[in-house]
């Protein structure tokens, strides 16, 4: 996926006014928004047609999908539906679950992107120990999209290590959670980020500080 300054916008609020004002203050800057469910639970999954129409741009959605099979495939269909290009999908439920999605996207002819680790300091505990081989098993069926985390940088340079080079890294945590961008772009395509823009006073400026900061 082509991901415009390497920067996908998390757009965690929790009405639509306020999603397409933040949209619309970077809209020059991005072409990538992340969608997940604060918005869609508050407002339905037609934000995600409402924010593709007016900013032209690729919505990934954030559902962290984790259930069996036959619900995976019910999610993945009904989010692919709505419009979205690519679906975020717990990678510790499993293959067949992740299959499942993966079957759904190329019956739309979207994307999924594999969860490996998360970014917050709980994820240490569990998800943690099961990253590696929930890395190797996106390899062996054939995954090139992943999620890992840039509050971990030597986590996120094993996932890449396991992924290999070819693959494509998006990354979230920076900002807020204490990730930086330009120490996350050694190893991720791109990275996401939300709050560092969308609760800015002033989220263009925010946007650029970002673009400009980054070296890699
Ligand atoms: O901390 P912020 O405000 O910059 O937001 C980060 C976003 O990334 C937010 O939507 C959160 O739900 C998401 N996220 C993490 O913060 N950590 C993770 O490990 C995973 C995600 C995520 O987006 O998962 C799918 C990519």
């Amino acid at each position: 996926m082509e991901i415009k300054n390497r920067i996908i916008l998390a757009l965690d609020l929790q009405t639509i006014e306020e999603a397409m004002k933040v949209a619309g203050c970077v809209r020059e800057h991005i072409d990538t928004i992340k969608i997940g469910y604060p918005l869609v639970l508050a407002e339905g999954l037609k934000s995600i047609s409402i924010v593709k129409e007016e900013f032209d741009c690729k919505v990934i959605a954030d559902f962290k999908v984790a259930d069996i099979p036959e619900t995976n495939t019910k999610i993945a269909d009904l989010t692919f539906k709505a419009g979205a290009d690519a679906l975020i999908v717990h990678g510790f439920v499993g293959e067949d679950s992740v299959k499942a999605c993966v079957d759904s996207s190329q019956k739309f002819d979207r994307e999924i992107f594999l969860l490996t680790e998360m970014s917050h300091p709980g994820a240490s505990r569990f998800l943690q120990i099961a990253a590696e081989e929930i890395a190797s098993m996106g390899v062996d069926m054939g995954l090139k999209n992943y999620v890992a985390p840039s509050t971990k940088l030597n986590r996120l340079n094993k996932i890449r290590s396991i992924v290999g080079e070819d693959s494509f890294i998006i990354s979230p945590g920076v900002g807020v959670q204490g990730g930086d961008p330009n120490q996350t772009l050694k190893f991720a395509n791109a990275i996401i980020v939300g709050r560092s823009i969308y609760s800015s006073d002033n989220p263009e400026k925010a946007i650029k500080s970002i673009i400009n900061d980054i070296k890699f």
